[in-house]
């Protein structure tokens, strides 16, 4: 069946693809949206496990192109947990009446540019075609959720999840077994809550994580009040910061930078009483722990010591601390009591280094030393971050050139907003931009304003296709990779998702933009107000 030609087509009705229908609809562009899931929400409609939460605060997590809505949703958190921060999106989604544009519950499983009627024709599961001009994929950085090949994986007979793919209905675990596999972001957040559910969990740790108690504080109403009063200064900072967060302080009315000082200029008695009063968070907050290798291990062995003043049993301590990474490498991990949960009876840690898992068996996990019975098997094991939903979309450009073909050996594009070869189709928090290394919704605001703008441009010049040259492509990636080199985020011994390390076979680079968010906006706003410079366009017949 085939859809009507659009002017756009939108995939993903995340938070980029809902502010995607608003900003594109006051263009006055035809578009149709197109969702996998049931409903709106993206990361937060997936990700249900018990004790989700987001690691940026609220009063910042939130859009800023509406005033009435900044100045009408009430955070009940300072660090708001996922079921609210899904009724967000469904408010947004109810108030915007985003849903009349949006065809749920259909996966697109092609995007195929046809030249010559210089149209892109999507194809959905069940067979219907959608038509546009322009595509763009919302299609989340984090979306793709990745379960290892495990042997005797498909054996196993008791209920099997993971956490990118909670399920809606509320999951029974009194009385159970349970296991979990990965202590990553999602697997520390829901392991204390976990412990709390279930009758006895075991925790497989391949590779231990350095996690710092996160925020639990309750919004206070007149903190809240003040946020409302002062909410475009917040966007002022935002903009004019490295990671979208202005830090908005409601008592002094500024922003705050998270780092400062240095750890090297504190003597040892002094970096102790640091973490004594203050807890391994302060650890994180030093400058020089993300730039100097001596600052860096001076800190992990502060972090080292703190997690066996936390956890009892000493073995347990020495399994749960980090040896082989620094802090820094990857992306900093809240927690709420993740550490203290291997003080309880019912949580038992293995540390699947020591003791690798052979297979997986109809009633639970082998490993090198033992059998654990499980009744219900969870993957905390992550996602084929930041390229995945591209390359799973199977997206074919000029001539039949295939996305997966271009970026056999690594992601190639300019901006993280579009790759040559492929006319007229976008990406919103692509690999090469901010995205993960930024406050999410300040950079979706920035890319879907960039976007509309471009296609607004393009219909008023008669541009009939516009994509990157080439050469913009390599020299945008190389410089990704220059202000990438040095930091803690590409060190010898750094092995995270950002660098696809996660993932078998997958291409080592660093893929977010490291630049900052200030600097990477000037220069997406220098090349729109230059007509579109490193862009190739070809026009319309007179
Ligand atoms: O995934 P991860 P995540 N055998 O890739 C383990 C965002 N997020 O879902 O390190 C055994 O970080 C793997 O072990 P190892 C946030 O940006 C944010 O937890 O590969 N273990 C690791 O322990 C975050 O960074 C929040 O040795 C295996 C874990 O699985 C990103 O999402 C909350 C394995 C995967 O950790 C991803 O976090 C949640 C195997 N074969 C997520 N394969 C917030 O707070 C993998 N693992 C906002």
């Amino acid at each position: 069946m085939n859809e009507p030609l659009r002017d756009v087509v939108i995939v993903g009705a995340g938070f980029a693809g809902m502010y995607a229908i608003h900003r594109f609809r006051g263009l006055g562009l035809d578009l149709v949206a197109v969702e996998a899931g049931t409903d709106v929400g993206g990361t937060w409609y997936w990700n249900r496990y018990p004790g989700a939460r987001c690691d940026v605060p609220s009063i910042e997590y939130s859009f800023g192109f509406s005033e009435e809505l900044e100045q009408t949703w009430d955070w009940p958190e300072v660090f708001s947990a996922q079921p609210d921060i899904l009724r967000y999106a469904n408010h947004i989604a109810d108030k915007f009446d985003l849903r009349r544009d949006i065809r749920f519950e259909t996966r697109i499983c092609s995007v195929e540019y046809d030249g010559d009627a210089n149209e892109w024709h999507l194809a959905s599961e069940d067979g219907t075609i959608f038509r546009a001009r322009w595509v763009v994929m919302a299609t989340g950085c984090l979306s793709v959720p990745n379960t290892p090949t495990l042997p005797g994986a498909a054996d196993f007979g008791g209920r099997v999840l993971h956490t990118g793919l909670w399920p809606k209905a509320p999951v029974a675990l009194e009385g159970l077994s349970v296991g979990i596999i990965g202590t990553g972001s999602s697997g520390v957040q829901a392991i204390p809550e976990l412990a709390r559910q279930s009758g006895h969990l075991t925790v497989f740790q391949r590779t231990p994580v350095y996690t710092v108690p996160a925020n639990r504080k309750a919004m206070r109403s007149e903190h809240l009040a003040v946020f409302r009063e002062h909410y475009r200064d917040l966007r002022v900072l935002q903009q004019a910061s490295d990671n979208g967060i202005a830090n908005f302080n409601p008592r002094s009315l500024t922003g705050t930078t998270l780092r400062q000082g240095r750890i090297l200029d504190l003597d040892a008695t002094e970096r102790r009483r640091l973490v004594e009063d203050n807890g391994l968070g302060v650890l994180v907050s030093f400058r020089d722990v993300y730039e100097d290798l001596d600052a860096n291990e001076t800190a992990n062995a502060l972090f080292r010591e703190g997690i066996h003043a936390l956890v009892e049993d000493p073995i347990t301590a020495e399994r749960l601390a980090p040896k082989t990474y620094g802090l820094g490498c990857k992306r900093q991990v809240l927690d709420r009591d993740f550490y203290t949960t291997f003080n309880r009876e019912n949580v038992t840690l293995v540390d699947l280094l020591e003791t690798p898992l052979e297979r997986i068996t109809d009633t639970g996990i082998t490993t090198s030393q033992t059998h654990y019975e499980l009744d219900v098997l969870i993957y905390a094991t992550g996602f084929d971050a930041m390229t995945g939903a591209l390359l799973k979309a199977d997206i074919r450009g000029r001539d039949g050139r295939t996305l997966n073909a271009k970026w056999e050996d690594g992601p190639l594009n300019f901006l993280g907003l579009g790759m040559h070869g492929f006319p007229n189709l976008f990406t919103v928090t692509g690999p090469g931009s901010p995205s993960v290394l930024c406050n999410m919704l300040v950079a979706i605001e920035q890319h879907v304003n960039w976007i509309g703008e471009c296609i607004d441009y393009c219909r008023e010049q008669g541009v009939r296709t516009i994509e990157p040259l080439a050469r913009s492509e390599t020299d945008w990636a190389a410089h990704v990779n220059e202000v990438a080199t040095g930091t803690m985020f590409t060190a010898p011994t750094c092995n995270s998702w950002y660098l696809g390390a996660n993932i078998e076979g997958k291409p080592r680079m660093f893929m977010p933009y490291v630049g900052g968010y200030r600097r990477y906006k000037q220069r997406c706003d220098s090349v729109a107000a230059s007509g579109y410079e490193g862009f190739e366009k070809t026009y319309q017949a007179a």
